[in-house]
Order: structure tokens, then sequence, then C-alpha cells
């Protein structure tokens, strides 16, 4: 019996220990390089998901992309969304389709996810002007899996607000017909002569952790958000209670008539 008592008053004295250990060892994100996992969750019912990794070395920015259900054969317009400014832009849902047409079209994504702040090109620019540049954007295997993989020199304000960016990739194959063309969803309202299909968000996903209606990085300067009241109450509303508990706020952001949303979603279950 001894033996074993004595064991376990080792175990003790040595738990203190370990729990320091625990409690002085730097946060995961804290590693270096900082790493930041994303998991991209479908959106336009495209059955699309994957899960990017964004790394930082200095400005040197690596982002990793390993998705499904994407396309196959098809290029797929990849970008990071969002803004550097503390604004809180979060991945919409497919209740965010404003018009009703039964496809969530990327003008209509976009005021919740943001702007594009990075193409994520496979060669060449990566600037927003490289936004619609499918010839340099991944395409999807035969199984439709999409592997992608750039370093990028960015700005020293990406560096600080890379948690207040997120990663959409776009293209879905509405008709099931297995290429993007019109007869799926008719013209992409950003360039007549793209299919929606092919402009269309498929998913969405923001840096883990950083999510949860979160502060945006760098910022109490959330009130960043009240320039945009007039074209998103729901994106203001989450800025100004981004010093909220998070649970909270994604309840907020759950979100404005909800009989209007239901509508939206009723139609676009119409139109599949
Ligand atoms: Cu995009």
């Amino acid at each position: 019996m001894m033996p074993k008592r004595t064991g376990l008053l080792t175990a003790l004295a040595a738990l203190p220990a370990a729990l320091l250990t625990v409690a002085v060892a730097p946060p995961v994100f804290a590693a270096d390089p900082p790493a930041y996992q994303i998991d991209l969750t479908q959106l336009n019912d495209s059955g699309s998901t994957g899960t990017a990794l964004l790394s930082l070395r200095g400005n040197a920015l690596t982002v990793w992309i390993k998705s499904e259900g994407m396309v196959p054969g098809q290029p797929s317009a990849q970008h990071l969304h969002g803004s550097t400014d503390g604004h809180d832009f979060q991945c919409p849902d497919d209740g965010d389709d404003t018009n009703g047409d039964g496809i969530l079209d990327n003008t209509e994504a976009t005021v919740h996810y943001g702007d594009i702040n990075i193409s994520l090109t496979e060669s060449g620019g990566t600037d927003a002007g490289s936004g619609l540049a499918v010839d340099r954007m991944p395409v999807a295997d035969a199984q439709g899996k999409v592997s992608y993989k750039r370093t990028i020199t960015v700005g020293q304000d990406v560096v600080e607000h890379i948690k207040d960016l997120h990663i959409v990739q776009h293209g879905v194959d509405r008709n099931d017909n297995g290429k993007y063309d019109f007869e799926g969803a008719g013209k992409s309202e950003l360039d007549p002569k793209l299919p929606q299909e092919a402009t269309a968000p498929t998913n969405c996903g923001v840096v883990k952790g950083a999510a949860v209606g979160s502060v945006p990085v760098g910022g109490v300067e959330t009130g960043g958000g009240t320039a945009d009241e007039s074209s998103s109450g729901l994106v203001t509303g989450i800025a100004g209670a981004a010093t909220a508990a998070g649970m909270l706020v994604i309840a907020r952001r759950r979100k404005v008539p909800a009989a209007a949303d239901a509508g939206a979603v009723a139609k676009t279950r119409d139109a599949a």
C-alpha cells in the first residue's frame, strides 16, 4: 500500500508544477509562426466544406486551403474577405438572399463578409482587382476537391487584423450539370459575361476563436461599424455589441426579421 500512497503523494506534489506549466504555456495561436484555422462551411446549399490555415511569419502570409464539394474541373474564385480597419464582418447564411431570387449572390453576401481584401490566386497579383481572375484561380479536380497553398507578402494592416478576415470560395452548380452555365442561375450581378454560378459563394469560414461575434482585432473602435448603419443594421448591431459576451452576440446575429428570412429560405428551396 505504501508505495501506492507515496506514488499518489508524489503525483499530488507534482501537480502544482504541472498546473503552473499549463498556466504559463503560451496560447496555441501565440506559437511561432502564429497560425489560424478556418473551417469552411457551405453557402447556397452547395455541400462544399473545407479547412484552411493562415500562417504568418513577419509579413509573409501562407494560406493553405483544402476543400471539397466544389464543381469538378471548374475554377474557384477565392478570397480573403473582411476589413482591416476594425470592422467586424462575419459569414452570411442562405437567409441573406435579400432579393429572394433563390441564390445568395456575392453582392448580398458582401454586406456580411465584407469586400475582397486579398484574392487568393495561384499566380500573379493578389489584390482585389484580381478577384475574378478565374484563369489564375485553382481548379477543382474530378472529385470536386481544391487544394491550395500560397505565400503572399501582406501589409501590416493585414498582419494586425488577420483574425478579422475570412475565406470565401465561389462557384456553385445550381442545376447540377457539372459546370458553370447561365441556365443554372442566370448572369452574375458582378459581370454579365460570367454565369451567376461562377461567382456566387459556395462556402465561407472565419478564423476559429476570432469568430463568435468577436471584438475586431486592435479595436475597441468598433464604432467603425456605424458608418454602415444604412447598409446593414445587422452588422452595426454586431459591432456595437462586440464588447458583450460572444454568445450573446451570436444570438443577436440570428437575426433580422425572422419572417423575411424564412420567406427567402422558402424561395431558395422552391427554386432548388
Ligand atoms: Cu470572395
